[in-house]
């Protein structure tokens, strides 16, 4: 049973969860080659998707406009280990089977991702016709004008395609058991350092530090790291506050 509720925070000050599809069996993460390329975010999304129960894979889109592909893909494999990677190019249709071949038969896959990376143009390379309504991009920026505005369930052979449109803000409920997953580099230096509570900041001894100095840890991984933490203890606290409230209003009306 691969009962996946995705569910990310709303934009702005107000706090719920939305469900943004049920029953999936993968999460598509698609990422650009090009200006969309971002490891920080990749992270984020990773971290986001395996919450969900579901698997995510990655799709590097676009892979014709850039040469370096593969060197992208590996740096991809190390940025999110235990993921897998697939380079395709909706254009030259490169990578599209072997994408396609990973995707058991009868599974349920969602497409995420920025909007303009070509999610719903991969939606009908899969399809082999045209299903899902594309946008042209801004050159500028890359970024789609007016793009998929609500998902839509496509039923592609025996696969049951979802594209969605960009999500303005992923947000990380419930992320903490697998902030140690996507960060497993950095839990087994935490756990070498001197002390047991070390905050990485003056404390002697610090091997997170020491890593970071001599190189071995990339420091804008650290600082990903630390913000992602900051972030999901934040979204507990308004997590928290917003059942606090929702209680307090239960109580009113009842009495
Ligand atoms: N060069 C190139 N352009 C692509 C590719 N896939 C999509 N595009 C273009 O990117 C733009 C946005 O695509 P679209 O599928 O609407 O993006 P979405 O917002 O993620 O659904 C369109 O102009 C597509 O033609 C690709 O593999 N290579
Ligand atoms: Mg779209
Ligand atoms: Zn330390």
């Amino acid at each position: 049973m691969n009962g996946a509720l995705f569910y990310h925070a709303a934009a702005g000050n107000e706090t719920r969860e939305q469900l943004i599809c049920a029953n999936v069996d993968f999460i598509l993460i698609t990422m650009a080659c090009g200006h969309d390329f971002n490891l920080r975010r990749l992270e984020r999304y990773s971290l986001a998707a395996w919450e969900t129960g579901a698997t995510p894979l990655i799709v590097l889109t676009k892979s014709d406009q850039v040469d370096n592909a593969d060197g992208l893909v590996d740096e991809l494999t190390l940025t999110v280990p235990g993921v897998d990677v697939f380079p395709v190019s909706s254009v030259t249709g490169d990578g599209v089977e072997a994408l396609r071949a990973a995707l058991p038969s009868g599974s349920t896959i969602v497409l995420v991702g920025s909007s303009g990376v070509g999610k719903s143009t991969l939606t009908n390379a899969l399809a082999g016709t045209a299903v899902s309504e594309t946008q042209a991009v801004r050159e500028s920026d890359e970024r789609g004008k007016h793009t998929t505005t609500h998902r839509e369930l496509f039923q592609i052979d025996d696969l049951f395609v979802i594209d969605t449109p960009g999500m303005r803000e992923f947000g990380l409920w419930d992320g903490a058991d697998h902030l140690d997953d996507t960060f497993r580099d950095i839990e087994a230096l935490a756990e070498t350092c001197r002390f047991r509570d070390c905050a990485h900041g003056n404390e002697p001894g610090c091997a997170v530090r020491a890593a970071i100095t001599s190189g071995t840890l990339d420091a804008k991984r650290y600082q990903s790291f630390v913000e992602l933490e900051r972030e999901l203890r934040y979204a507990e606290k308004r997590q928290a506050e917003a059942a606090r409230l929702a209680e307090k209003k239960k109580r009113k009306t009842k009495s």
